[in-house]
């Protein structure tokens, strides 16, 4: 039995993992712990496992004085918000949960870019507003025959494209060097080349500083204005004020956004932008899916303590 290994869960997550972890381990909620700071100084050195998620991440400070911490289980494939070099110094282990979210993303990509060309969000607005007997909605624009540029041709990105494939777009992707070998899309190694070839520009790479302020306004302008931004990546990718500014100056159609840099704050010069679709980072979020990530986390945990391996571990070497 696993009851006696004290696991520090950082924020609230999914309900079937908080249960099962309540069922199998002692559980501390960092979130209830009313003086964390006299907790830790206590509880702190019997803390062997933390279990967060992607958009937590990890306060350092905090993981310093863990000092029995063997092993973090997060809940998401992104752990651009977790010092990764850190853990690895200390030789704590790390999971996130790969793969089971790629067909989420991939459908949540897929309809933003529906909803953004055809103008659902704001047509919706305006058969609400009671617009429909005074005024024509405008037209959009299709997905057939255009060009689907992938920033980001992970397993997420190559889920994607076969699914943009399958709206007969033609499929391109960004990749610094050489293309990959097994890959039958057109290749760009150089990302305006990509935007300027692109309809619609997709972004599905990890966050984090190497990728940060990758989507810039030179990129955007190569984009050009009949054409559209998607992210479904990290709000960091993309430079905000960059893109605020080359919407306000036409330089793109319109963009679709599941993330923003200082979630869930969103700039309010968006709010008043039609043709932005903004959607609460809920790339992953459907019922199945959150299962499958909420079965993954607790698998690597009990997998950790039981049979001494993680199941989907970071590679952290
Ligand atoms: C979040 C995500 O983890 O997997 C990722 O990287 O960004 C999401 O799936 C999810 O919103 C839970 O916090």
């Amino acid at each position: 039995t696993n009851s006696t290994i004290d696991v520090l869960v950082w924020g609230p997550l999914h309900e079937f993992l908080m249960q099962a972890l309540a069922r199998d381990f002692k559980v501390h909620k960092r979130w209830e712990i009313k003086d964390l700071d006299a907790w830790v100084a206590d509880r702190g050195p019997h803390v062997r496992a933390v279990v967060t998620s992607g958009v937590y991440g990890l306060e350092t400070a905090l993981l310093e004085r863990l000092s029995s911490l063997e092993v973090v289980t997060s809940f998401g494939v992104g752990y651009d918000a977790i010092d990764t070099a850190y853990l690895a110094k200390r030789g704590i282990r790390l999971s996130n949960t790969p793969d089971v979210l790629n067909n989420a993303v991939a459908e949540t990509a897929l309809a933003l870019m529906l909803c953004l060309t055809r103008r659902i969000s704001e047509a919706e607005r305006f058969v609400r507003a009671g617009k429909w007997t005074s005024a024509k909605f405008p037209l959009g624009r299709g997905l057939t025959g255009k060009t689907c540029g992938i920033v980001g041709l992970g397993k997420i990105g190559k889920t994607i494209a076969k699914r943009a494939a399958a709206f007969n777009m033609e499929i391109a992707y960004f990749r610094r060097g050489e293309p990959y070998p097994d890959v039958p899309y057109t290749h760009y190694s150089d990302l305006k080349e990509l935007a300027r070839q692109s309809d619609y520009l997709v972004v599905i790479v990890p966050g984090g500083p190497e990728t940060k302020h990758l989507i810039n306004r030179e990129v955007m302008q190569a984009l050009g204005s009949d054409s559209y931004l998607i992210n479904v990546a990290r709000g960091s990718v993309m430079d905000e004020q960059a893109l605020i500014a080359s919407l306000q100056a036409g330089e793109i159609a319109g963009a679709a956004l599941d993330v923003f840099e200082d979630e869930p704050r969103v700039p309010t010069e968006f709010f008043s932008m039609d043709n932005l679709v903004l959607t609460p980072h809920l790339g992953s979020g459907t019922y199945e899916t959150r299962q499958a990530m909420a079965e993954l986390v607790f698998t690597n945990l009990s997998s950790y303590f039981n049979q001494g391996k993680l199941v989907t571990p970071v590679n952290l070497d």
